[in-house]
């Protein structure tokens, strides 16, 4: 992996610990902060040590958006050219469990970063929103999208046409973020869960997570269909024979996640 700047990576107990680290600029996402994500979280998904990954931000926000100072100047062509949605569309197609603990702003692109995640645990005081319409433009990484798919048109326009920011008690409500948890206890609750999750069979939390994403845009009886190939799918895994046998055996299975 090359150096880092702007994250920082740990590994522990099964658990990929991303940190986004510009906290002077509340993290703001500039081009190389996708790109080291995105390698990152690429790597992440390969490594047989990692089977959960955990993002969140240094200092008082998760994410304050794309980075102002760095796309105020650019023209259409140059975002054509750069191309990094490209880059981006990537974080979607990770295929280990992604959670995201938030911890204060999130909002644009930060905002977009979370609803990329899978799960979703925050504190009382984080704030969400789309302020890109304040700014004369709109959400560019999905947030139209992804929170329509939330929350329903209606619900989701409320906030896109005015940029307001959306408390964690709105989020929790509408079924935007799983949990709220104390400021000084989120990063240890969200580990605690994400151990948790990293010690299940490998294998099955990979299908499961694949099949749950099929879910939201298929009908009902392709994803059904879907679901049916992965259920049988894991019936050639050394973990199924190893998980059926330990509970006619009355023992602990020893998952391998093969
Ligand atoms: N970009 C660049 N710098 C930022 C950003 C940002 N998005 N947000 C905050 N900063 C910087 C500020 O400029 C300031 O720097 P400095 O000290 O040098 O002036 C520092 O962070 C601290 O910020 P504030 O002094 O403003 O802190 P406050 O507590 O007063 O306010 C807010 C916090 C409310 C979060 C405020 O900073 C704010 O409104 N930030 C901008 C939020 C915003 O508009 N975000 C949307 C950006 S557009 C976008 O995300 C489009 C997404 C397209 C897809 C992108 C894919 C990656």
């Amino acid at each position: 992996m090359h150096n880092l700047r702007f994250v920082e990576a740990t590994v522990v107990d099964g658990v990929g610990l991303i940190e986004l680290n510009r906290p002077e600029v509340l993290n703001a996402i500039n081009r190389q902060v996708v790109s080291e994500l995105v390698e990152l979280m690429t790597a992440f998904d390969r490594d047989p040590e990692v089977g959960v990954m955990v993002i969140t931000g240094k200092g008082r926000a998760f994410a304050a958006g794309a980075d102002i100072h760095e796309m105020a100047g650019d023209s259409p062509i140059d975002l054509e050219l750069l191309d990094q949605f490209a880059d981006w569309d990537r974080l979607l197609s990770i295929k280990k469990p992604v959670i995201g603990a938030v911890n204060g702003f999130a909002l644009g692109g930060g905002f977009e970063l979370a609803l990329a995640c899978d799960l979703l645990f925050t504190t009382e005081t984080a704030q969400f929103g789309f302020p890109e319409v304040n700014l004369g433009v709109m959400p560019g990484a999905g947030g139209t999208q992804q929170l329509t798919k939330i929350m329903g048109k209606r619900k989701a326009l409320e906030w896109l046409l005015t940029g307001e920011k959306m408390s964690a008690q709105e989020a929790l409500h509408f079924g935007v973020v799983n949990r709220l948890i104390a400021p000084e206890l989120l990063l240890e609750e969200t580990m605690k869960y994400a151990k948790k999750v990293a010690k299940q069979p490998a294998l099955a939390v990979r299908l499961i997570k694949e099949a749950v994403d099929k879910a939201v845009d298929y009908p009902l009886d392709e994803g059904m269909k879907f679901e049916r190939k992965n259920f049988y799918l894991l019936f050639s895994s050394e973990d199924q024979k190893e998980g059926m046998s330990a509970f006619m055996e009355k023992r602990s299975p020893q998952f391998k996640g093969k």
